[in-house]
């Protein structure tokens, strides 16, 4: 699997896909620091949403082979300035999650959040149902 960063705002599901990419149980657990499991690089989500935080996030991505930035389809606002992704030097792609959440017009709209974040690649999951992990996994390979 390659080297991946997982960004997003706070409650995205970052933590519940990263349990969902290793096989693990699905258990809520804070995110209180960044935390490395095997090649996933996991981040709180005030290190997107507090400016004080963001600089981390960049050093964070220098070891990575990918940026996954995650946008929620259950959250209506864009979380993510327009061109986030030339913030990295890696490459970056966007993942609408809690599609089982969500009807098909808010993944749109998350979606296109994504893009005009920079994500040309963009991938459709949810972590609870196993919905779109496949080919996530199959990208991640
Ligand atoms: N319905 C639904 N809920 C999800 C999904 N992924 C995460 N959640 C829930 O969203 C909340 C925040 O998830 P978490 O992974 O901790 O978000 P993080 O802050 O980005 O790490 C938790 O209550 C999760 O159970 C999903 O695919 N579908
Ligand atoms: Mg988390």
């Amino acid at each position: 699997m390659k080297r991946v960063l997982m960004v997003g705002s706070v409650g995205c599901g970052k933590t519940t896909l990263m349990q969902r990419l290793h096989g693990r149980d699905i258990t809520y657990e804070k995110t209180e620091t960044i935390n490395t499991e095997d090649n996933v690089v996991d981040t709180p989500g005030e290190y997107l949403e507090l400016p004080f935080y963001k600089h981390a996030l960049r050093l964070a991505s220098f070891d990575r082979d990918l940026v996954v930035m995650l946008a929620s389809a259950t959250v209506a606002e864009a979380k993510y300035p327009p061109g986030f992704t030339t913030f990295f030097t890696v490459p970056a792609i966007g993942v609408v999650t809690k599609k089982d959440a969500a009807g098909q017009d808010a993944v749109d709209r998350a979606a296109a959040h994504l893009r005009e974040a920079g994500a040309q690649e963009i991938y459709v999951v949810s972590a609870m149902t196993g919905e779109g992990i496949p080919e996530l996994e199959a990208r991640l390979a």
